[in-house]
């Protein structure tokens, strides 16, 4: 074997070790953060998670309509968790303590309304 042939294979497991290592990093850096909304059906479902999608800190959101839990992992340098439940209240729905926004709600087609049910 040539020296250039073990400096070569020497590089690349660093840049392999390099690559991965990155990698865990940043997976470790999204948080996960569960919020109990009002959300009653699938519309609900579709408001609450563009809603909480126009916060660029946000990498993905789930709303379970059974649960009305909503599951969203973020960035905790470009956000947090009250300030989703915020976007989550504007939207017209409770989110956790944080109660909906009475505007926002007013506005909720009827069969949105949680005290309908
Ligand atoms: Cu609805």
């Amino acid at each position: 074997m040539t020296n250039k042939r073990i400096i070569s294979g020497l590089v690349s497991v660093l840049l392999l070790f390099f690559v991965l290592s990155n990698y865990s990093f940043a997976a470790a850096e999204a948080k996960e953060v569960k919020i109990k909304t009002s959300a009653v059906c699938d519309m609900c479902k579709a408001k609450i998670e563009k809603a909480v999608k126009r916060d660029a800190g946000v990498s993905a959101v789930d709303l379970d309509v059974k649960t009305k839990i909503v599951t969203v992992k973020y960035d905790e340098a470009k956000t947090n968790p009250d300030k989703i439940k915020l976007m989550i209240s504007r939207a017209g729905y409770d989110a956790d303590a944080v109660k909906a926004d009475p505007r926002a709600y007013t506005r909720l087609p009827k069969c949105c309304k949680a005290d309908t049910k």
